[in-house]
């Protein structure tokens, strides 16, 4: 085994060939599990002269979306941060919005290029999802919203956020890109709080290329909404609203169709994967890997935790992964708060961010998805074994 510097891409090769990237195990390979399926529908959009522009494979998915996630609204999007922005403009939220810092950035710049203010609370270190407490800290007459992030697919405290909302007279909408098919009591993640915003990237379980939707049981919300993504227009020639182009287009719709025809066998394929990981890496020392509640979460993201007791840290971990063409990463490392302009935003109020920062360091995700086998984990978690027992 070869250790290096992570930053050091010249040499990620085994055995001296540089192997192309389709060949490392990385996090965030796509699942393309219906090619047939995506092809077929893409000679019927080509066939159709219809591109984009709410186009029937967009409505279709969007139908399917609301029927999966038992939601009245769903409303597809080009991409997850727009469709962050467009649920901030149609709340008509300002001044500042309470948010997570162990977060992906977007989360931040969506409020940040809606001219708002980020505010970063805390998080509870067993969920990595946000501390009502700390919440609670941060509001001030200046505060207009919180936005819940459901980090690594596993619900926010759904109640709790919208006791604290209700109580403040404040908004509450989530961030459920990681969420898609997730559950929070009993019920789909998709009709919480006053909306909610996936995102379909590529690397997500469950994806369109690109894209992203709001879903809401709100019928005046979903209305601004569908409005404010096509630039406003009620009609030919008619603009009543500043809207923007946050459009999926009818090729990434046709893809989340063809995804959704197999999603079970995804999530299914997800979870064995999860516990193969759970079965090599419990008796490893000081290596954590963060529990699922069963049926409770897509199953995605591998997150694990390095723990004080480990023999080695965490980025000797990574690197030494890298270095056998094992691409994990530390989602989110350093933290939001931490990269620019937050950091450098000397009147952003933050409360201690102890709990973010101490975890920001110990997080390690590996590969899952549908090109990790469970011979691939058997690999990975032997790099892990042998660094920890060395
Ligand atoms: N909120 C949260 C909580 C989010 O996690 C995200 C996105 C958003 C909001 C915003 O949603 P979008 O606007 O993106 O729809 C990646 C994704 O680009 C991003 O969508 C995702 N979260 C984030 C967690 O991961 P990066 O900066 O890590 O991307 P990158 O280019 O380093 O790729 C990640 C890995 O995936 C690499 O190992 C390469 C691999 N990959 C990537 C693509 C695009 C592939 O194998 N094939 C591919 O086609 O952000």
């Amino acid at each position: 085994m070869r250790f290096k510097d992570i930053n050091d891409k010249s040499d990620l090769a085994i055995n001296g060939a540089p192997p192309a990237f389709s060949e490392a195990l990385h996090v965030g390979k796509p699942n393309v599990y219906n090619r047939s399926g995506f092809l077929s529908r893409v000679e019927e959009i080509l066939d159709s002269n219809w591109l984009t522009n709410d186009g029937p494979m967009v409505q279709e998915l969007e139908q399917k979306i609301a029927d999966r996630l038992n939601v009245k609204h769903c409303v597809a999007m080009c991409n997850g941060t727009t469709a962050l922005e467009v649920a901030i403009r149609a709340l008509g939220l300002t001044g500042e919005v309470i948010v997570p810092a162990w977060t992906f950035v977007a989360t931040a710049h969506a409020l940040y290029w809606q001219g708002i203010t980020p505010v970063f609370a805390d998080i509870d270190p067993l969920t990595h999802n946000l501390d009502p407490a700390s919440v609670k800290k941060m509001i001030n007459p200046r505060t207009s919203g919180i936005i819940g992030v459901h980090l690594w697919g596993r619900a926010s405290p759904i109640d709790e956020l919208q006791e604290i909302a209700d109580k403040y007279r404040i908004k509450l909408f989530f961030d459920a890109a990681h969420a898609f098919d997730s559950v929070y009591k009993g019920e789909k993640i998709g009709r919480f709080g006053e909306c909610e915003v996936f995102s379909f990237h590529a690397t997500k379980a469950f994806n369109t290329m690109e894209g992203g939707a709001i879903t809401t049981d709100d019928d005046k919300l979903a209305e601004i909404i569908r409005l404010m993504r096509n630039f406003g227009f009620s009609g030919y020639d008619n603009v009543i609203y500043p809207g923007i182009n946050g459009k999926m287009t009818e090729v990434s719709a046709a893809m989340g169709l063809a995804n959704l025809s197999c999603f079970d066998s995804i999530i299914e394929h997800n979870y064995n994967i999860y516990n193969s990981y759970r079965l090599e890496l419990f008796d490893i020392n000081g290596i954590e890997l963060l529990s699922y509640k069963n049926k409770e979460s897509n199953f995605h993201y591998i997150v694990v935790e390095v723990k004080e007791n480990c023999s080695v840290s965490r980025d000797v971990i990574v690197s030494a992964l890298h270095a056998e063409n094992i691409l994990a990463r530390k989602y989110f490392w350093p933290g939001v708060h931490n990269m620019h302009p937050y950091n450098k935003m000397l009147d952003t109020p933050r409360c201690n961010l102890l709990e973010t920062d101490k975890l920001s360091n110990k997080i390690i995700v590996l590969p899952n998805g549908a090109g990790v086998t469970e011979l691939d984990v058997k690999l990975i978690c032997s790099v892990i074994r042998m660094l920890v027992n060395e």
